[in-house]
């Protein structure tokens, strides 16, 4: 398309930043402290209304519950508020207490299936309280050892649990339901894949669709792939955005494999029925700043975004139709190969915002600011608390 409607396009483009990604997250070696992180959830908030004031793109956060508890959500939604910021997507958790050892919906104990379910109520009433429509659950459910416990057991726990969730839910909400292929269930994973997603999906009914986690897949999966067929079906409910060179890695989307980025957003890009996507970002920063790591995973999102909307479309559809392989492949390279900062830098210029957003972070001292106020909270790692 020409760049006066790829305009349009980018304008239209709203990202979700996870308030998990603001804090001092590690991995189970060690937590690295990073001057100046959020250590409270309105520190968090915070932190989001300054990526989406840098970037003028990011105007909801999404929660993960423990995580931002608090006891008055309305209160917290007002909060953001003021700090131009909407609550999005409630992140339940069923992985952060000592009961789910062996899963959550899907655990052997009903007792502990219907606790997990009560969570998910809670977080739906918190949506209520927030004015949030996404309720966003990945399953950490999964066993380790070939005969622990039952698959087939296991997968109908697994949909009667979801149904329940799905009963709960309110009118006008999407229950977005996350796959992963391993971890920490290292035999079996209860929601391994897209396929065992669009299924339970399917048999809960509308308000329900899959989210595609980009860090999920076994190595060489073409992603994109199970993105325009879930487009197809109208099961494609959204992303959580970020990149990996080996496992769930959760580092900078687009930071190891940008093509593949294009790829997948030529395929939102190019097809109508994208409405309704929630555009989310899940990353973790181990060794770097937050603030301007985030804001470098929004400019990656656009860059993607911008150069998929500039593919010849007219042109690709003649080269197919007559088998033109490299002539059809050279088409995508093109828009691939497109330099779009301008283009960006119109974007930005018309939203209001710098061109470069990271170079507006480092120019503008608000790290320094923030480490000043804050100063440095040192978190324990899983094995340091051993
Ligand atoms: C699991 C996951 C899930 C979250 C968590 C923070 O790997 O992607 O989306 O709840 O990361
Ligand atoms: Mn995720």
């Amino acid at each position: 398309m020409d760049e006066l409607s790829a305009l349009t396009r980018l304008r239209g483009l709203e990202i979700e930043t996870p308030s998990w990604g603001y804090g001092n997250s590690g991995t189970r070696f060690h937590v690295y402290p990073w001057p100046g992180a959020a250590r409270t959830v309105q520190e968090r908030l915070a932190d989001a209304a300054l990526v989406h004031r840098l970037t003028g793109c990011c105007p909801t956060v999404a929660l993960h519950i423990p995580w931002d508890a608090v006891d008055d959500y309305a209160a917290l939604a007002r909060e953001a508020e003021e700090q131009g910021l909407r609550i999005g997507a409630i992140n339940p958790n069923l992985f952060g207490s000592d009961e789910y050892r062996l899963g959550s919906l899907c655990h052997p104990d009903a007792g502990v299936r219907a606790r997990a379910v009560e969570h998910c109520r809670e977080c739906i009433a918190i949506a209520e309280q927030t004015g949030s429509t996404i309720i966003s659950l990945w399953l950490a459910d999964g066993t380790n050892y070939p005969g622990q416990d039952d698959l087939r057991t296991r997968y109908a726990r697994l949909l009667d649990g979801l149904q329940e969730v799905y009963g709960s839910l309110q009118d006008g909400m999407r229950l977005l339901v996350e796959y992963k292929f391993f971890e920490p269930g290292f035999y079996s994973t209860d929601l391994p894949d897209w396929g065992t997603a669009a299924l339970a999906c399917r048999r809960l009914g509308p308000q329900a669709q899959v989210l595609v986690d980009t860090g999920h897949h076994p190595q060489g999966t073409n992603v994109e792939q199970i993105v325009a067929l879930l487009l197809a079906e109208g099961l494609l409910g959204g992303f959580h955005f970020n990149n990996r060179k080996y496992a769930d890695d959760d580092l900078i989307v687009g930071s190891i494999d940008p093509f593949e980025l294009f790829r997948i957003m030529r395929e939102i890009a190019r097809s109508d029925g994208a409405e309704g996507v929630a555009f989310m970002i899940d990353q973790s920063h181990n060794i770097e700043g937050k603030i301007d790591a985030m804001l470098q995973s929004v400019m990656n999102i656009q860059t993607a975004y911008a150069k998929a909307l500039l593919v010849d479309e007219a042109a690709l559809a003649a080269a197919q139709a007559e088998g033109d392989v490299l002539g059809a492949h050279r088409i995508l390279l093109a828009a691939f190969e497109t330099d779009v900062r301008p283009l960006l830098g119109r974007l930005r210029s018309e939203l209001g915002v710098e061109e470069d957003p990271v170079a507006a972070f480092r120019n503008g001292g608000f790290a320094e600011a923030l480490a000043q106020e804050r100063g440095t909270a040192s978190v324990e790692s899983a094995y340091e608390r051993l």
